[in-house]
């Protein structure tokens, strides 16, 4: 069994999850500890034990030790990528993408933490001067996701470490194998005990738990509703908080649009790792110019995407990650069924010679607005296209919206490209692209129903893992 690793030492636990490969049921990947709320109140113990000594780290053992990390990341990315496409059932190439893009990321602390940051001021008064610095903020928890199981883990940590701060994560049930093989390498890189904790198991009561034992702060990516259950009880409890929760995210097809580009930004951005990011381009907004010959192309494209096994060379679209995602799935296929929406391809779940999660991407057109295929996230490879009369409409369109992760526009206008670029409603614009696929040296959020706190990331990612302190100092 595949254990937790609290105060630096692997712990067993009583109880144990099977991971299963949702390409291929019959392919069991490892039992995994499954902990129950002890195990989370030793973690937070050990975190906060561990915490004066690493604060009084240098910088430059901290960056050695996340400089190893990303570097033995990088490394095995083809392994580390075969068991993610094996758990969460991206595509392998995708997979070894994420992979190494965990790595980039370690590497990118490991910088950051000799980049610090401070002001010398003089002080109003006179005989006074100012100087700010920035602190760790302290014990973090951290919940991941399952969609990104080593890039959102790698991009919460590396920067709580960087920074100073001591760790606490309970990665997502469904994906423990890719968090084992994260807190392995980083235990192996040297964090001294209780730095680094891993506490797998049932989000329900590990969540609660968590909260209850006392860290300082709590970063999230998952869903809304979770997201706001966590932010209300942090608030209550004092707990610093960052939240990156669902998207809903409008691609626009200005009339203008290079059509080719246009149909494989949407293609990408909505279908590639089988829908589930929060990035994904779920809202295609097409003005009325193109929109016929634009949703040919697209559904024949789609219609044509190769469904099958991750592991397969020639899959495009890996399987769904649960029977309890792909049954939401159908089940959102029903409703836009229902409400009137023209299915033009996909949307049924498929047999493969493996037993797994199959589903074909499905294409939704002439969805209005207010339908919930429109509004809702799917999490899933499903995609409603909305016509707009407009360019001016279809603004109007992908900000009618209680999301604001991501916005994206098709155009050869840079006056269009402009506009859109200032006013989405977004907190990340993409021109040209899939609204999917971010880089990992600049900030990553939303903004609306989409996040909550401070940004990810890059730079800014300071913000949330550090406080200021001001020091007034007579002279
Ligand atoms: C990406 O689009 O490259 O859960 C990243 C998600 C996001 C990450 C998206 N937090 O899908």
């Amino acid at each position: 069994m595949h254990c937790n690793l609290i105060a630096g030492e692997w712990r067993t636990a009583s109880l144990a999850n099977t991971n299963r490969n949702p390409s291929d049921l019959d392919d069991a990947i490892g039992d995994y500890a499954s902990a129950g709320s002890d195990d989370m109140r030793d973690a937070v113990a050990a975190a906060r034990a561990a915490l004066p000594g690493w604060r009084r780290t240098t910088p430059q053992q901290r960056a050695d030790i996340l400089d190893a990390a990303g570097s033995e990341i990088l490394a095995r990315k083809t392994e580390l990528g075969t068991l993610l496409a094996r758990e969460e059932g991206k595509t392998l190439a995708e997979a070894i993408g994420e992979v190494a893009r965990a790595g980039n990321i370690f590497k990118y602390f490991a910088a950051e933490a000799l980049r610090q940051q401070g002001e010398l001021l003089d002080s109003v008064r006179p005989g006074v001067e100012v100087m700010i610095s920035r602190e760790p903020v302290g014990v973090v928890g951290l919940i991941t996701p399952w969609n990104f199981p080593i890039a959102i883990p790698a991009w919460k940590t590396a920067p709580a470490l960087a920074f100073g701060n001591t760790v606490v994560m309970k990665p997502a049930e469904l994906v423990p194998g890719s968090a084992c093989a994260l807190a392995d390498i980083l235990h192996r890189a040297g964090l001294p005990a209780g730095v680094f904790n891993l506490v797998m198991g049932p989000g329900r009561v590990l969540g609660p738990a968590m909260l209850e034992a006392g860290i300082d702060a709590l970063s999230f990516t998952g869903s809304q509703a979770t997201g706001q259950r966590l932010a209300t009880e942090c608030a209550a409890r004092g707990i610093k908080v960052q939240l990156e929760m669902g998207g809903k995210n409008p691609l626009v097809i200005a009339d203008d649009a290079e059509l080719e580009q246009a149909v494989e930004c949407a293609i990408n951005g909505a279908f590639y790792s089988t829908g589930q990011r929060c990035t994904a381009s779920s809202r295609l907004i097409v003005c009325a110019g193109i929109h016929d010959a634009y949703l040919d192309r697209l559904a024949s494209r789609t219609a044509a995407l190769h469904v099958g096994h991750a592991l397969a060379p020639e899959t495009q679209i890996g399987p769904v990650v649960s029977e309890a995602q792909l049954s939401a799935n159908l089940a959102y296929v029903q409703s836009g069924l229902a409400d009137g929406a023209t299915l033009l391809c996909g949307g049924e779940r498929l047999e493969r010679a493996q037993r797994g999660h199959y589903m074909s991407p499905a294409l939704f057109a002439e969805c209005a607005p207010d339908m919930a295929i429109s509004r809702e996230e799917i999490f899933g490879p499903v995609a409603t296209v909305l016509r707009a009369d407009d360019y001016k409409h279809a603004l109007a369109l992908a900000n009618d919206t209680p999301f604001g992760l991501a916005a994206g526009i098709c155009t050869r206008s840079l006056q269009l490209a402009t506009h859109f670029r200032r006013h989405a409603e977004a907190g990340m614009v993409m021109v040209n692209l899939p609204t999917a696929g971010v880089d990992y040296h600049v900030p990553f959020g939303g903004r609306k129903g989409s996040s909550y706190g401070p940004r990810e990331q890059g730079r800014y990612a300071a913000e949330f893992y550090t406080t200021v302190k001001t020091a007034y100092v007579g002279l």
